[in-house]
């Protein structure tokens, strides 16, 4: 593609939903109206929308279901807590990606892809990650905590990303403790959150973030088709993905500050508010052994404390479970 499809494209997503001539764009990048048209005709042959009307101009009719560097850029240059985004259009797995992007530097970046041909959840699981589709995510963060507040860094992301996800769903969307954001009874979410430490101290949190955008149910395959949703699907209006990475990158950012400042205990009302597993029977799978019991409560510590069905008290860090 042309070095200035990406402006361009930062250009009709910013005057959507006016026209914008030629002349305009050509003026603003410096170069001729003719090679504006030359980068026109080549994003409409990628699968850009665009409407083109003599005297008019060119107007973005419909967002593109694919990221743009030109309108992610600014994006994610308002979030102080990133130095820079990398947009991909495939890669086997941001997880990956931003694992080898982080050596040899301090800096905290967002690595996003329209797809990955190996999306891995917790315990190597797949994770589909169908392209156009999705946000597939890796944000890499460098926080100077000690390790033990790893798990403390994931039950502000669930609250995160759970709002995010709110205000773009009509029906509720919970959290499924401790990795899970769910909407009806169905996963829209998954993440996961790993490190990179020396001896002494973390020296980056890398936290992988699945969410289905703009699925149609008949767009998963039979393994999720009755246990996996979108956003698309509980949306009131027309999805803008944009928009969505928009509010998600702004509730990360006001999550990890809290997460640096503040204990868990102060959100702990909110978070427990916010999970959809209290009150029911539910399976655990834990260090490969299960069990049945009911989810009672979360501690101070982010710990999920459990009756077991022989009346034994749990206190669980991390689990499967089936609800
Ligand atoms: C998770 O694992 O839920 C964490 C998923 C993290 C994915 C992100 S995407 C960006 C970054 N790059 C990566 O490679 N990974 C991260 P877990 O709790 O293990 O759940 C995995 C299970 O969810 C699978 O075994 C399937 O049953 C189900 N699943 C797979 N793909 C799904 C999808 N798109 N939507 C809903 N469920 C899915």
């Amino acid at each position: 593609m042309s070095k200035y499809s990406q402006d361009v494209v930062r250009m009709l997503y910013e005057h959507q939903p006016e026209y914008i001539s030629g002349q305009y764009i050509a003026d603003q990048l410096n170069i001729s109206r003719a090679a504006v048209k030359k980068v026109i005709d080549q994003l409409k042959m990628n699968g850009c929308h665009i409407e083109s009307i003599n005297h008019k101009g060119h107007l973005l009719k419909q967002l593109p279901d694919q990221w743009y560097s030109g309108i992610v850029n600014p994006i994610i240059e308002q979030r102080h807590i990133f130095d820079y985004v990398d947009v991909m259009s495939t890669v086997d797995s941001t997880q990956l990606k931003a694992k080898q992007a982080l050596v040899g530097n301090q800096d905290s970046f967002i690595i996003l892809s329209d797809e990955q041909t190996k999306g891995r959840g917790r315990f190597n699981r797949y994770w589909r990650s169908t392209k156009g589709k999705g946000l597939w995510m890796s944000v890499v963060l460098r926080p100077d905590v000690p390790y033990a507040m790893i798990p403390k860094f994931n039950l502000f992301m669930a609250l995160g990303i759970r709002d995010a996800i709110q205000q773009f769903s009509k029906d509720e969307v919970t959290i499924k403790w401790p990795n899970d954001i769910y909407i009806d009874g169905k996963k829209v979410c998954g993440f996961l959150t790993e490190m990179v430490a020396n001896y002494d101290a973390i020296e980056a949190i890398i936290c992988g973030i699945g969410i289905n955008m703009n699925h149609d149910p008949s767009d998963f395959d039979e393994e999720i088709q009755h246990s996996a949703t979108s956003i698309r699907i509980h949306a009131e209006n027309d999805f803008n993905r944009y928009e969505f990475l928009d509010v998600l990158t702004q509730n990360i950012e006001r999550r990890y500050q809290q997460f640096l400042t503040v204990p868990f205990e102060e959100i702990r009302e909110e978070y427990i508010d916010a999970t959809n597993m209290w009150n029911k029977q539910l399976r655990f799978t834990e260090n490969d052994k299960q069990f049945i019991g009911e989810a009672i409560d979360i501690d101070h510590d982010g710990f999920l404390m459990v009756k077991d069905d022989e009346g034994q008290l749990r206190r669980l860090i991390s689990a499967d479970i089936e609800l």
